[in-house]
């Protein structure tokens, strides 16, 4: 039986200073109401944070390998992603990723010397995004909040392969307040050190869950296929540039990292609550 699918449709992004964000109070509503596919923000952490930060990143031991294995896909990370990954396929186990939530505020003050600042640069940027409703990470349990982010390396020849991310059916996420809505979810990153070259974002317009997606043998998305029959939208980003967009419904990928430089990232996935009261997001 054929699907009728829609017709391509070119992804669409803001892309802006950070001197303009009290400009645009409704952009991150428009993500995820979909009428943008995302927006970035140019050099929305300031420069003496960043340069910090990949400094620590680069000589920190607590970098693991969820995706050991992966050929050409093995990130390296510090915290536990709430998305499958090579080792844990259907997502963290709870305890590990309670784990994680745990040892969150910690890290993030090793990797940007002061962590609270850090966090709370962060929520200002999100809320201010989103027309000034607070922005936090969801509690997880009793004791727990949901960590903010995680960090991600992707060393020179890596890639994140084309996926679209539609996490709330993992197990992790019965942790996931009930008043936030699943409908939609964006991701969103910051660049604390770009590439010499490579590592971009390419978003299609193709949504994960269209039946026409193409697709190889393996289930795995087709990208060489979706690249020559789909629109894209293909961003470099620079150090300090945030970066939001409707990763839960629309194909993408992480181009792969070109020269001697690994690309460095922190970042993780948000959502509103039903009411649309509040943004909520975790790593
Ligand atoms: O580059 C990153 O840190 C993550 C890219 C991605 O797949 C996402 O943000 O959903
Ligand atoms: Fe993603």
């Amino acid at each position: 039986m054929n699907t009728p699918t829609p017709p391509p449709e070119a992804p669409r992004f803001l892309d802006f200073d950070v001197e303009a964000l009290a400009a645009h109070g409704d952009a991150l509503e428009a993500a995820y109401d979909g009428r943008l596919t995302g927006l970035v923000v140019r050099r929305a952490l300031p420069a003496e944070l960043v340069a910090r930060a990949a400094a620590a990143l680069q000589g920190s031991t607590a970098w693991t390998s969820p995706n050991q294995g992966m050929r050409g896909g093995e990130i390296r990370t510090i915290g536990d992603a709430a998305t499958p990954t090579f080792t844990h396929l259907r997502g963290p186990p709870d305890d590990l990723y309670a784990q994680s939530a745990a040892a969150h505020a910690e890290r993030t003050a090793a990797i940007f010397g002061d962590g609270d600042t850090a966090l709370a640069t962060v929520r200002r940027l999100l809320s201010t995004l989103a027309g000034g409703r607070p922005a936090a990470p969801p509690a997880f349990d009793e004791r727990l909040t949901w960590p903010a982010f995680n960090f991600r390396a992707l060393d020179p020849g890596e890639q994140i392969f084309a996926h679209h991310d539609n996490h709330f059916g993992l197990g992790v996420y019965r942790h996931m307040p009930l008043d936030l809505d699943r409908s939609t979810l964006l991701s969103f990153f910051f660049t604390l050190q770009a590439p010499e070259s490579g590592g971009e974002l390419v978003v299609y317009g193709v949504r994960g869950d269209d039946p026409a997606v193409p697709r190889l043998p393996s289930r795995f998305l087709d990208t060489a296929t979706i690249e020559a029959h789909y629109p894209a939208a293909r961003l470099a980003l620079g150090a300090g540039d945030l970066l939001v967009f409707d990763a839960g419904r629309m194909v993408h990928r992480v181009a792969p990292v070109e020269g001697a430089r690994a690309r460095l990232t922190f970042g993780g996935f948000m959502t509103l609550s039903t009411d649309r009261s509040r943004l909520a997001f975790w790593g």
